[in-house]
C-alpha cells in the first residue's frame, strides 16, 4: 500500500516538476582557537551509554546527507572522540532549542551542535574546551537592498530559538528597530527568508557560507560579528567525566591530525553534500531520493495515531461512562479531566510530558528520564484525544432517550445490565461517525507532536527541506501523503460503519 501511495503521489504532482537549477559558488569561514588540554590521556566512563543530543539541521556542522543519515563536522567529531576515549553514544537530533530542552531535563546527557559557549549558559551547562569560533552573520537573499544593519528598520528578522543569534538580535533590536522573528527550526527560517516574509536572518557564519557554497541563493552584507567559541555541553555539574573525555579526545584528534580531517572534508571549499543522488529539484528526485525517510516517517505516524487512538478509545470511554454515571463523584472527575486536557493546547501538553515533568523528576531524584519522544507523544495524544471522546461516549449515551433507561430498571434489571444491553448498542451506533472524525483529527494532530522532536512525517519533511530547501514541492508531497493517508483510513472506517 504504501508503494501505491507513492505512486498516486507522482501521478498528482506533475504540476511541481519544474526544476529549478541553482548556481554554485563557494567559500568557508574557518577559525580552530588553542586548547589546553594535552594529548595522550584518557578518562573512565560511568555510564554504559552517553546520550548526545544535537541539531537537526545545521551544516556543515549537523545534517542529514542524501542517505538520510546525520553527518557533519560535530556528527564525526564526537564519533570520533568517542572512539578514541573508549566510550559509546547514542545520537539524537530532536534540533538545537530541543536539544537544550533535552540536556536540561536530563534526557541526554550532552550536546554538541555548533553551541556558541556564552556567559549565559556557562550557569546552566559546562563546556568543553572550544572546537571551533564562529561568527554570527546576517544573511539576505542575493537581490535584497539591504546592506547594514540601519537597512533592518521596521523590517523582521529570522533567528532560530535558543540561539546565540537571537541573542545578539534580541540586544541590538532597540539599537536598529527591526521586528525579530523566532523559529524552531533552519528549515522553516531559511524557508521564511525564501518566500521573503522575513527580510534576513542572523546564523552562525560557517553555516551560511556553507549553504552558499551548496547553491542557495544568498549574501552576506554585513561582516560577521565574533559571537564565540563553538564547545561541547552538559547540564551544568552532571556527567563531568564526559567533559574529560571530551577534552581528551580533542587534544588526541587534533594531535594526530584527525581533527583537522574532519574540518577539510566539510569546509574544503570545493565540497558538496550531494553525490551521485537524483536532483533534487523535481519531485520525482525528491521522492528517489528521500522515500525510505518518507515511508519511516509515515510509519511513525501511522503508529502513532493508532496506538494513542487505541488508548484514547479506553480513556474516553471510561470517563464518558464515569460522566453519565449515577454517582456525583466520578461525574464530578469526568468533568475535571475532560476540562483540564481539552483547557490546555496539546503542544503544551506534550512539551511538558516530554520536559516538564522529566525535568521535575530529576531535580528532585536525580534520576534521568525514560520516556522518549515517542512515548510522550503518544501520552499526551491519548489523552487529548480521550478527553474528546469521553465527550462523544456522554453525548451518545445521553442521545439515546432517558425513558429506555427508566423503563429498563422498572422492570428490575439493574443499572450496569442496561447500559451494556440497552443503553451502549444504540449509543454506539450514534458514536461511530463520530469516532471517525476524531481519528482523523488525531493523525493530524501528530504533526503538532512533533514540536517535541519527534521525527515523523511532517518532522521528516522539515529535515528534508533543510537540507535542499525545496518547501514547495516538498510540502505538496507531504500534503498529498496525508491525504492519500487520511481518505484510505476513512474509507476503511466508513466500510466498518455501514458493516454495524
Ligand atoms: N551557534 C548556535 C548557538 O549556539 C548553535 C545552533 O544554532 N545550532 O546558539
Amino acid at each position: 500500500m504504501k508503494k501505491k501511495i507513492l505512486i498516486l503521489m507522482l501521478a498528482l504532482l506533475p504540476i511541481f516538476m519544474l526544476g529549478a537549477k541553482n548556481s554554485s559558488s563557494s567559500t568557508s569561514s574557518n577559525s580552530v582557537p588553542a586548547t589546553t588540554t594535552s594529548a595522550g590521556q584518557k578518562a573512565t566512563p560511568k555510564k554504559s551509554k552517553y546520550i548526545i543530543a544535537s541539531d537537526s539541521s545545521f551544516a556543515p556542522f549537523v545534517f542529514q546527507n542524501d542517505n538520510s543519515q546525520y553527518t557533519g563536522i560535530d556528527m564525526d567529531l564526537i564519533k570520533a572522540i568517542a572512539e578514541d576515549q573508549g566510550f559509546t553514544i547514542e545520537i539524537t537530533n530532536p534540533g538545537f532549542d530541543a536539544a537544550l530542552n533535552a540536556v536540561q531535563s536530563g534526557q541526554a546527557d550532552g550536546m554538541i551542535a555548533g553551541m556558541t559557549i556564552t556567559d549565559a549558559r556557562k550557569e546552566t551547562f559546562d563546556f568543553s574546551e572550544p572546537y571551533y569560533t564562529a561568527n554570527t552573520i546576517l544573511a539576505v537573499k542575493n537581490n535584497s537592498k539591504i546592506s547594514s544593519y540601519e537597512d533592518l528598520k521596521g523590517k523582521t528578522v529570522g533567528v532560530k530559538n535558543g540561539t546565540a543569534s537571537q541573542t545578539f538580535m534580541e540586544n541590538n533590536q532597540k539599537k536598529y528597530g527591526y521586528k525579530i522573528k523566532t523559529f524552531s527550526d533552519a528549515s522553516s527560517m531559511y524557508d521564511s527568508l525564501n518566500s521573503g516574509s522575513v527580510a534576513a536572518v542572523m546564523d552562525d557564519e560557517p553555516v551560511v557560507k556553507y549553504s552558499i557554497s551548496q547553491g542557495q541563493k544568498l549574501k552576506t552584507p554585513i561582516e560577521g560579528t565574533p559571537a564565540g567559541d563553538t564547545g561541547f555541553a552538559v547540564k551544568k555539574g552532571s556527567n563531568p567525566e564526559l567533559i574529560e573525555m571530551f577534552n581528551n579526545g580533542l587534544a588526541n584528534l587534533k594531535a594526530n591530525g584527525k581533527f583537522q580531517k574532519i574540518l577539510d572534508k566539510y569546509l574544503a571549499s570545493n565540497s558538496k553534500s550531494s553525490t551521485d543522488t537524483a536532483d533534487e529539484t523535481t519531485i520525482t528526485g525528491l521522492i528517489s531520493n528521500n522515500y525510505k525517510q518518507l515511508l519511516q516517517g509515515l510509519g511513525v505516524t501511522i503508529a502513532l495515531a493508532l496506538l494513542s487512538f487505541a488508548i484514547a478509545m479506553v480513556i474516553g470511554v471510561i470517563f464518558g461512562m464515569f460522566s453519565v454515571s449515577p454517582i456525583k463523584a466520578l461525574r464530578i472527575i469526568a468533568t475535571v479531566f475532560v476540562d483540564v486536557i481539552r483547557g490546555i493546547p496539546l503542544m503544551i501538553l506534550a512539551a511538558f510530558i516530554f520536559w516538564g515533568i522529566p525535568n521535575f523528576i530529576e531535580s528532585m531524584t536525580g534520576q534521568q528520564s525514560p520516556i522518549n519522544d515517542f512515548v510522550a507523544g503518544t501520552i499526551a495524544l491519548s489523552l487529548n484525544s480521550g478527553a474528546y471522546i469521553a465527550e462523544i461516549v456522554r453525548g451518545g449515551i445521553q442521545a439515546v432517550p432517558v425513558g429506555q433507561m427508566e423503563a429498563s430498571r422498572s422492570l428490575g434489571i439493574s443499572y450496569g445490565t442496561t447500559m451494556r444491553k440497552v443503553i451502549l448498542p444504540q449509543a454506539a451506533r450514534l458514536m461511530l461517525p463520530n469516532f471517525i472524525n476524531q481519528f482523523v483529527i488525531a493523525l493530524k494532530d501528530t504533526t503538532i507532536v512533533s514540536a517535541i522532536g519527534l521525527v515523523e512525517l511532517f518532522q521528516t519533511g522539515k529535515i528534508i527541506i533543510a537540507r535542499n530547501y525545496q518547501s514547495f514541492r516538498m510540502y505538496a508531497i507531504l500534503a498529498v501523503l496525508y491525504l492519500v493517508l487520511i481518505t484510505i483510513l476513512t474509507r476503511l472506517a466508513k466500510r466498518l460503519e455501514r458493516r454495524m
